[in-house]
């Protein structure tokens, strides 16, 4: 995408979602955005009482015969103050796929070209109004799913991730500007740096910051992704009403009937902010037909994927081969047990807590009569955060990306320590430090690659 993109072009695209709407929103940025919209805007005041970041109503009309289209209002926004940093019209119509397709088409006969998907948060990247971390955060922010993912997005887009990597790397370009110094006066290293204090920075502040940066992306798959839970078990046992509890609604169907649920059944729900995806499965048991072959099959796939193992016993019956059977899919680590239908007197299994579990841990609810369904949530929340997540208001969670450039920083790092610690000559170390420092670059996008921009914004949607 980048490629062919010529910022002295003017773009145009709907930047509201296809649909039935109140309003709908045509966009279009680049230097002759003032000029098309006056071909195409009849309005009551003279051009040259038009104020920028102000409002005015009036009509779109298409120049080729004159016909008024839609009442409209526009918003003139003059650069550099504006999102892409160019000059920018906004074009309030009525919605509708068929009135915005018209609109589009007229601005693009006119001068403006259809924009690329992410062109108008490209140009503003282009234009250093975002570094690269904060355009990524403005897709976080389109797709944030709960109000904490929305929260780590604002604080990417608030530039909390750029001053931090701009902190380290300002520290990086004074080392190697020392060293640089040092490879011309060879005869002053000794004044002018030591290797010991340098390697003593790198480890003790530089790679410390970068780690705990690092540390924190575990959060952006818990808060972001969300944590993907299964909830298995044999059948009949109850699997079906955990998931209608835990998510307030009837969402699959509850039977008598041993083998009722044979699809995987979806909800998301919210702990704490943090989006889980409940899958009821078909409940485990010796297939008896094709289809609950299939079903069974889908579940043990889910459950080598799942993030968060809910198993379902049923303790007004014996322990059985099948309990036993799924027990056995089940690591502890991401498992929690739910002991149901605690509302009935147990079984002889279950006099006393069986000793197979021993080590897993487990809650006893009853999801006909709802006791237990606190204790559930809670012992769900214990595991998922597992005391570990401590976020903050301003907490900063890199993505994948930054994660790996990060790592790729550090490993340079690490080896410039070992060279310093060799005793090798400046150049090496400086060649290293170098290298972190272009790893660190990419982060902000500095030296960002073609392949890497095209990645980022062309998974944006077009008018955005
Ligand atoms: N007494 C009692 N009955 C329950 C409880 N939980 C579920 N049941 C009943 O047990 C039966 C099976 O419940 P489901 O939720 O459909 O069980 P399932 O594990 O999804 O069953 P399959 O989809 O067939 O594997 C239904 O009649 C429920 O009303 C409980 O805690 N106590
Ligand atoms: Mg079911």
């Amino acid at each position: 995408m980048t490629s062919n993109i010529k910022s002295e072009d003017t773009i145009a695209a709907i930047s509201t979602p296809m649909g039935r709407g109140g309003i709908g929103i045509v966009r279009m940025s680049g230097p002759l955005a003032f000029r098309i919209i006056k071909t195409v805007f009849r309005h009551k005041k003279p051009p040259s009482s038009i104020r920028s970041h102000h409002l005015y109503l009036g009509e779109f009309i298409d120049p080729s015969n004159g016909k008024m289209i839609d009442e409209i209002l526009v918003s003139y926004m003059k650069a550099p103050n504006t999102y892409t940093r160019e000059d920018m019209v906004e074009i309030n119509s009525h919605s509708g796929h068929l009135i915005l397709s018209k609109i589009l088409e007229i601005l693009l006969k006119n001068g403006a070209r259809l924009a690329n998907p992410g062109e108008f948060t490209y140009r503003a990247f282009i234009n250093e109004r975002l570094d690269l971390t904060q355009a990524e955060a403005v897709l976080d922010i389109i797709n944030a799913k709960s109000e904490k993912a929305l929260q780590l997005a604002s604080n990417l887009i608030k530039g909390g991730l750029k001053e931090r990597v701009e902190k380290i790397r300002k520290r990086l370009i004074d080392m190697i500007s020392h060293l640089e110094v040092a490879i011309d006066f060879p005869e002053e290293v000794e004044e002018i740096l030591s290797y010991a204090d340098m390697a003593k920075e790198i480890k003790d502040e530089i790679i410390k910051s970068i780690d705990r940066i690092v540390d924190s992306h575990i959060n952006r798959k818990i808060y972001m992704d969300g944590v993907n839970t299964v909830i298995v078990g044999k059948v009949n046992v109850g699997k079906s009403s955990i998931l209608n509890r835990l998510s307030n609604e009837e969402r699959a169907i509850v039977t008598p009937v041993p083998g009722t649920t044979r699809d995987i059944i979806e909800s998301i729900i919210h702990i704490e902010g943090i989006p889980l995806k409940l899958m009821d499965t078909a409940g485990f048991r010796k297939a008896k037909d094709e289809v609950e072959k299939i079903g069974l099959k889908l579940t043990n796939e889910r459950l080598s994927r799942a993030d968060l193992i809910l198993l379902v016993l049923d303790q007004s019956r014996k322990l059985e081969k099948d309990d036993t059977e799924i027990l056995k899919r089940c690591p502890m680590e991401k498992t929690l047990v739910i002991i149901n239908k605690t509302d009935l007197p147990p079984s002889d299994s279950f006099t006393t807590l069986p000793s197979i579990l021993k080590g897993y841990r487990a809650v006893r609810t009853s999801a006909l009569t709802g006791d237990g369904i606190d204790r559930l949530l809670s012992s769900i929340k214990d595991i998922i955060l597992r005391g570990e997540i401590d976020m903050d208001e301003s907490d900063i969670v890199p993505n994948l990306r930054h994660k790996s450039a990060l790592l790729r920083a550090r490993d340079y790092l690490i080896s410039g320590i070992s060279d310093m610690e060799d005793s090798l000559p400046l150049e090496i170390i400086a060649d290293d430090l170098r290298s972190a420092l272009d790893a660190l670059s990419e982060i902000t996008g500095e030296n960002a690659t073609e392949e890497i921009l095209d990645n980022i914004f062309g998974s944006f949607c077009i008018g955005k």
